[in-house]
């Protein structure tokens, strides 16, 4: 047998009988979960992070992601079957390491890859023969060969024969009460056979579904094209939302009868824009990769112009809308509803409500929130806290803002409570007409009878 089978085979062997000491970089929203997986496979998992209180709270038992519950990580952690630390020299009691951390967008929209370089120097200070690294932060094509791998070929480690190197993306969607991390399917590709072949045994003994794929780029475009595909449909949604306008037809009654199509037909719908800390920075990875190539990409670069000007349109829908009670933005009190970036979730990363509520304070208005799931939040300038919905809150109001449509208001209540309305996710579909005029991102069909302003026939 050669050495770099003797390597694998004895890496395979303890992945296989549980000795091997799993590592997990990045203990957040993917990370966490991940090391969770590894502990009830039998794993112990060291789990190491920058954030002191990350890991100080972990060590108490205690748990900082909404899907990973207190009492799992006290279990793991009382056991021993679970440490975190700061400490990146324990990295070198690990067999294998998964690496979970942030690849957001600088301001110039270009990769902010310092997260990402960190940890791979991290690895690299701390690695030894016989390892496995495999990254997961979601990033451009040729990030895990130019940017792991040259680290650890610099410590003299041969990859595929002394380490094994591969790329697996993250598809954790927080909240999701279907889909987690145990039977998600999991693509993954290795710079060898080698690198596939460990990686694919690691998360096998976890994750219900293997991907391998044949290399980590492939991996990488897999994850990208996942993200992509959602952003250019969400951008054709909110185009199609913009051309009913222009109409004079429902948007949101074309969308829910196009999706009675059984076959070639997936809905997505238009909205205020698009938040999280995926969809609308991922497809950017892609772009920034290809203008580097001098390829320009046409649909991801169209779907952001549209996606992003979609909080434009919604200011100038709310002063339209006040204009035609013969009031002005500048002055007026403005009740926005709903400001995580989607529904029943606390999340405010990247959400179109920061950009709503900027235009509509620039334009002079006097603005309030009320979001159920965040009290209070921080954007660049100042701190915001939200105000109780109540029904004189709501009688204030010039005009109430729906941006995003959770699913714990009552807004039967708020049509009949309210004076105007303007809905960007059609959260009033079923409501009974009542005292609010509601505006929506379109004309709105109501009862079936097409809008007045309907196209001549
Ligand atoms: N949005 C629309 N119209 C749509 C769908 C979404 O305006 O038809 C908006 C949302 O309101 C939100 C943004 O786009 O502001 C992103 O929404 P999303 O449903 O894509 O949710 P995310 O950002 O949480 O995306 C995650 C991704 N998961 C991973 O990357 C692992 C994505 O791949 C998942 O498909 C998505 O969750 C999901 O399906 O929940």
């Amino acid at each position: 047998m050669t050495a770099q089978e003797t390597m694998k085979s004895k890496l395979l062997g303890k992945i296989a009988d549980r000795t091997a000491v799993t590592g997990v970089i990045g203990l957040g929203y993917v990370g966490l979960p991940l090391a969770m997986e590894f502990c009830e496979a039998g794993f112990t998992v060291l789990g190491f992070d920058v954030s002191e209180r990350v890991v100080a709270l972990l060590m108490r038992g205690e748990s900082h992601i909404q899907d990973v519950p207190a009492a799992k990580i006290a279990q793991f952690v009382k056991s021993g079957r679970f440490v975190a630390t700061t400490d990146e020299t324990k990295l070198r009691d690990a067999d294998t390491i998964s690496i979970a951390v942030p690849t957001p967008l600088a301001k110039t929209r270009d990769p902010d890859m310092s997260y990402v370089i960190a940890a791979a120097e991290t690895v690299a200070r701390n690695a030894r023969p016989g390892m496995l690294m495999v990254l997961e932060s979601t990033t451009y094509p040729g990030t895990t060969r130019d940017v792991m791998q040259p680290r650890l070929e610099a410590r003299h480690l041969t990859i595929g024969s002394d380490v094994f190197l591969a790329f697996s993306p993250e598809r954790v969607d927080p909240g999701n009460p279907v889909w987690n991390t145990k039977n998600t399917p999991k693509v993954l590709g290795g710079i060898t056979q080698a690198c596939t072949d460990v990686a694919a045994a690691l998360y096998g003994t976890c994750i219900d579904h293997i991907v391998p794929v044949s290399s980590p780029e492939t991996a990488e475009l897999v994850k990208l094209l996942e993200n992509t595909f959602r952003s250019v449909n969400i951008g054709l949604a909110n185009e199609m939302a913009i051309i009913c306008d222009h109409l004079g037809v429902d948007v949101w009654e074309v969308i829910d009868a196009a999706a009675t199509k059984p076959f070639g037909f997936m809905k997505f719908t238009p909205g205020p824009g698009i938040g999280g800390h995926c969809i609308p920075l991922d497809p950017h990875y892609l772009a920034w990769k290809m203008r580097t190539l001098n390829y320009k990409t046409r649909f991801i670069d169209l779907a952001s112009e549209i996606n992003s000007a979609m909080p434009d349109l919604v200011a100038a829908k709310v002063a339209l809308a006040l204009n035609d009670e013969s009031k002005s933005v500048r002055g007026s009190r403005v009740l926005v509803l709903g400001v995580a970036y989607k529904r029943d979730i606390d999340d405010m990363r990247e959400s179109p409500a920061l950009d709503v509520i900027r235009l509509l304070e620039e334009r002079g208005a006097q603005v309030a929130y009320h979001d159920p799931h965040v009290p209070k939040f921080r954007d660049e300038e100042k701190e915001h806290a939200g105000v109780a919905l109540t029904d004189a809150e709501i009688a204030r109001a010039d005009v109430v803002v729906i941006v995003t449509d959770h699913s714990a208001i009552n807004y039967q209540h708020l049509v009949d409570t309210a004076h105007l309305i303007v809905d960007t996710r059609n959260a009033l579909a079923k409501t009974t007409p009542s005292k609010a005029r509601i505006v929506s991102l379109t004309p709105r069909a109501v009862n079936g009878a097409l809008p007045a302003t309907a196209v001549e026939r």
